[in-house]
């Protein structure tokens, strides 16, 4: 399977109009992927290239619109790029001899604001001479690059990438290339694993999900046996084993069943809590569920997806966890939906924000999307933390990461 987008490396190339952001990034895929031309404002919508950047791994490359498009259509864009930088990993500015000013500087503090490493790229190094490629340049951390993106020479593409990669390998933080451990670290060599995995009609049709892969893939990575049954059989599977399992998983619509099943004691979670806690801060959803309690009348509530049109996740945000909410609460409550890529800077109004769990998002974007939450002082949890409080499990859940909730102790028994 190739790497999903959501572990790759988000590369934003940015600058103004016309500096050749769309010849670099088709320099660097060594392939046209974006158009090109010398009328400014050629890229109106954010272009992506998945690839591989070797030593520094999967990538996705981000070519955006121009920053200094003064126009009532270019403002627009100008805002869009500024957004995406929330899922960028590290900022390419690119830019050309001599032309270092406003809107450089204003991307500069856009990325020192949301501590956004950045490389600075000076393209069109073929317009002058040698001496003046890097002037009028800031002092910056890492050194720029000079590149003449036009020439797609084996040679030229070859030095440009090397130069980059470096860049880049420096440019990131060291924890960023730290392995992203799904469930690895909860269950010893040679351990065992199990997993509920409900298949029905909201299962996709000849796969399983995205968190299931991966769990399967990460617990596989760490040497452990892994058993995966469907929900219909889950009692009957548990009861042959002569062993308990070290972790069991299942999905968190039927985390209730997993949890009649196997005795205390044993490690038990869902896969969108371990989702949770490898993309973001478990401890600050698990935090979030206690505001769940003192939901009032009326109250408004953000429901937020990735993704648009995911079937069952729409079913989830949009029926399932309003219903159970408004169950728990014991009032109406008023429910905006939001899905997709940008998230929603205004979020003074709302009591509690719900979001997906995020499977498809980088580890940064959920990051900065929690960190917004937390800066509007707004309790959130996500989806699997809702389902589990709303049923009363989810300390249960979360007892193998030492993180507990409000969650009243008996709230099992009051379900
Ligand atoms: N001489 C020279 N021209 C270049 C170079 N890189 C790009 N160009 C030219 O500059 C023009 C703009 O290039 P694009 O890659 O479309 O620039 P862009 O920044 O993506 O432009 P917008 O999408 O409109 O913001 C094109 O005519 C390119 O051929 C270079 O290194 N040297
Ligand atoms: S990112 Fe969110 S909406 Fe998209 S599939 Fe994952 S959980 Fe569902
Ligand atoms: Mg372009």
């Amino acid at each position: 399977m190739n790497t999903p987008k959501s572990l790759r490396t988000h590369i934003l190339f940015a600058g103004r109009v016309n500096s050749g952001k769309s010849t670099l990034v088709n320099l660097l895929a060594g392939q046209s992927v974006a158009i090109t031309s010398h009328e400014r404002g050629t890229t109106t919508d954010v272009v992506e290239k998945t690839m591989e950047l070797r030593p520094a791994g999967p990538v996705v490359l981000l070519d955006s619109a121009g920053t200094d498009d003064d126009s009532t259509l270019g403002t627009l864009r100008v805002e869009r790029t500024f957004k995406v930088m929330k899922r960028a990993d590290v900022l390419v500015i690119v830019t050309i001899p001599g032309a270092w000013g406003e809107p450089e500087q204003e991307l500069l503090s856009a990325a020192a604001e949301q501590k956004l490493p950045v490389i600075t790229v000076v393209n069109k190094s073929d317009t002058v001479p040698e001496e003046e490629v890097f002037s009028a340049l800031p002092e910056s951390k890492l050194p720029p690059i000079a590149v003449s993106a036009v020439d797609t020479s084996v040679a030229n593409r070859d030095r440009f990438v090397e130069k980059f990669t470096s860049a880049l390998l420096s440019a990131l933080p060291e924890e960023h290339f730290a392995a992203q451990v799904l469930l690895q670290d909860l269950v010893p060599e040679d351990g065992h694993v199990l997993m509920m995995v409900p298949i029905d009609s909201q299962a996709p049709k000849g796969r399983l999900i995205l968190p299931q892969v991966q769990a399967i893939r990460d617990a596989l990575d760490g040497n452990a046996v892994c058993t995966v049954a469907k929900e219909s059989a889950f009692p009957e599977i548990y009861s042959r084993f002569h062993r308990h399992p070290d972790l069991v998983i299942c999905d968190s619509q039927v985390v209730k069943k997993m949890i009649e099943t196997i005795p205390d004691g044993i490690k038990c979670t869902t896969f969108s809590i371990l989702m949770a806690r490898m993309k973001g801060d478990l401890g600050q959803l698990a935090s979030g569920a206690a505001a769940i309690a003192s939901l009032k009348e009326n109250d408004r509530v953000l429901i937020a997806e990735a993704c648009t049109h995911h079937a069952g996740c729409e079913d989830i945000g949009r029926v399932k966890i309003p219903t159970l909410l408004q169950k728990k609460c014991g009032c109406k409550l008023n429910f905006d939906f939001y899905s997709g890529n940008d998230f929603p800077d205004d979020l003074a109004s709302y009591a509690m924000v719900i979001h997906c769990g995020g499977c498809m998002l980088n580890r940064k974007t959920m990051l900065n999307r929690l960190h917004t939450v937390a800066n509007a002082d707004v309790p959130v949890v996500n989806y699997g933390v809702c389902l589990s409080y709303c049923t009363g499990v989810l300390n249960k859940v979360l007892s193998p990461f030492k993180i507990s909730s409000g969650e009243p102790k008996d709230a099992m028994e009051q379900n």
